[in-house]
């Protein structure tokens, strides 16, 4: 395929006249990285770097989209739920998150999480196989290629900043961020989605073209004699000054989707009860349990959260706001219709679990509290002091549906402390930070705009 003119200029190519200062610039590279031969690897080429690219462009939209309606999963414009922005310019998407169906969210955070996990070899030999660009001499030849290095900049630093938040997040290490975790992977987000976007506008037909240039079944029947590298290309990935191979495009290939394939088979199982669970080797939580029925994963033990098991004895209170006051008992709750689900607990880390339980049905309660369910959400409030899922808010969707529980029982089994005895809420496809655990109060009130 022909070429356009303008694009065979590679690194000798530029504006600048002869006698000029970038083309002196040109000419003395410092030493080390910036120097064309130093990078020696004979499988860097377009092709290469096209098969990550194109392996990236599959994974990355289902990432991002997951990962959005994740955040609109919150509701987050309700009172309590600050944990992201309102529905301002970035909140722009959010809508009444429904409650149907049960699983929805359980699938799209697991999807999130373990692809996310997934594609990090993927990435890593994506970034390795383009090194040589961020070294390029001079940095910049034009004010466009400043845009366009700049626009990397956000591409390659919005990847690693999404990348390893993540990661840290699921691994439970909140401590290490100097800030908060929702809005900084919200913010870093759209950042890299859309330098992402731009970067797929500008090399997708660059992409195609090397794509197009060697066969992936060729190159998976190729062992490292017959290695050799690509040809010479504009774009400057190929080495000026090879290096023998030391491994097959097939060994490469196989050794990142190896990779892949390893973290995805060892993490998957954080989102399947029964015995796979135990195949989650990387899950930071336990994935082990006994028989019992509160033997299953604890994302915040009572003890972890300072929860005063005193409050929680016989003296415990569940107090109802609505037009007027109303405090039961256990015994209270327990005398009033119960109702039996299985829903799922589903983690923003990623991990999930379902689980049978028993309680009192929100709409219910909202009646008692002199409130209409579909024109009441409620603010729950737990023993727990101060900690950052100690209360959240529900919408009156989801206050109105049948399935939406205070829970008093699982597995048909009182709760446990851990799993949040006296009572906690259970809300279908509802993230599992609203699944407020030790709940001392719920106050109804008409809905927010
Ligand atoms: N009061 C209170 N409720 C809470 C939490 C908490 O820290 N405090 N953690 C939440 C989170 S993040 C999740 S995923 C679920 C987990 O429920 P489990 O520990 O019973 O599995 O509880 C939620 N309820
Ligand atoms: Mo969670």
């Amino acid at each position: 395929m022909p070429e356009k003119p303008g694009a065979q200029r590679g690194r000798d190519g530029g504006g600048s006249a002869p006698g000029s200062i970038g083309s002196w610039l040109r000419a003395h590279p410092p030493p080390g990285p910036f120097r064309p031969d130093f990078w020696r690897s004979p499988l860097r080429g377009p092709w290469l770097t096209s098969v990550f690219g194109l392996v990236l462009l599959a994974g990355i939209p289902i990432i991002a989209i997951t990962g959005l309606l994740s955040y609109a999963a919150y509701n987050p414009w309700l009172p309590g739920n600050d944990t992201t922005p309102e529905r301002g310019l970035l909140g722009f998407y959010f809508f009444d998150w429904p409650t149907w169906p049960a699983w929805l969210y359980r699938v799209m955070q697991g999807a999130h999480v373990i692809l996310g996990l997934t594609l990090i070899p993927v990435l890593l030999a994506k970034l390795w196989s383009v090194i040589p660009k961020l070294f390029t001499w001079p940095p910049a030849r034009s004010v466009a290629d400043a845009i366009e290095r700049a626009s990397l900049l956000l591409l390659v630093g919005g990847a690693v900043f999404e990348f390893a938040t993540g990661v840290l997040n699921i691994q439970l290490f909140y401590t290490v961020f100097p800030f908060s975790f929702y809005p900084a992977h919200l913010y870093g987000a759209w950042i890299f989605i859309a330098a992402f976007a731009v970067h797929v506008a500008v090399k997708l037909p660059r992409m195609v073209r090397a794509l197009r240039s060697r066969s992936l079944r060729g190159e998976l029947r190729t062992g490292l004699d017959g290695t050799r590298p690509e040809p010479p290309d504009p774009g400057g990935l190929v080495a000026t000054r090879p290096a023998e191979p030391s491994v097959s495009r097939r060994g490469l290939l196989g050794f990142v989707g190896g990779g892949s394939l390893l973290i995805f088979g060892l993490s998957v199982g954080q989102t399947l009860d029964g015995p796979l669970r135990r195949t989650a080797l990387l899950s930071p939580h336990g994935r082990v349990y006994g028989p019992g029925p509160n033997d299953f994963q604890v994302n915040k033990s009572a003890a972890a959260m300072g929860v005063d098991p005193a409050g929680a004895g016989p003296g415990w209170r569940l107090e109802l706001a609505g037009t007027h006051l109303t405090r039961l008992s256990r015994a209270d709750l327990l005398a009033l219709p119960l109702y039996t689900y299985a829903l799922p607990i589903a983690c923003v880390e990623g991990w999930s679990t379902q689980q049978t339980w028993t309680g009192v049905r929100l709409a219910d309660l909202a009646r008692l509290a002199g409130m209409v369910p579909g024109l009441a959400e409620v603010y729950v409030e737990s023993l727990e002091r101060g900690g950052a899922f100690s209360e959240a808010s529900l919408s009156a969707r989801q206050v109105a549906d049948p399935r939406s529980l205070l829970a008093l029982r699982v597995n048909g089994a009182d709760l446990s402390f851990d799993h949040g005895y006296p009572a906690r809420i259970i809300v279908p496809n509802a993230p599992g930070v609203h699944n407020t655990k030790w709940v001392r109060r719920l106050s109804f009130r008409p809905p927010t705009g």
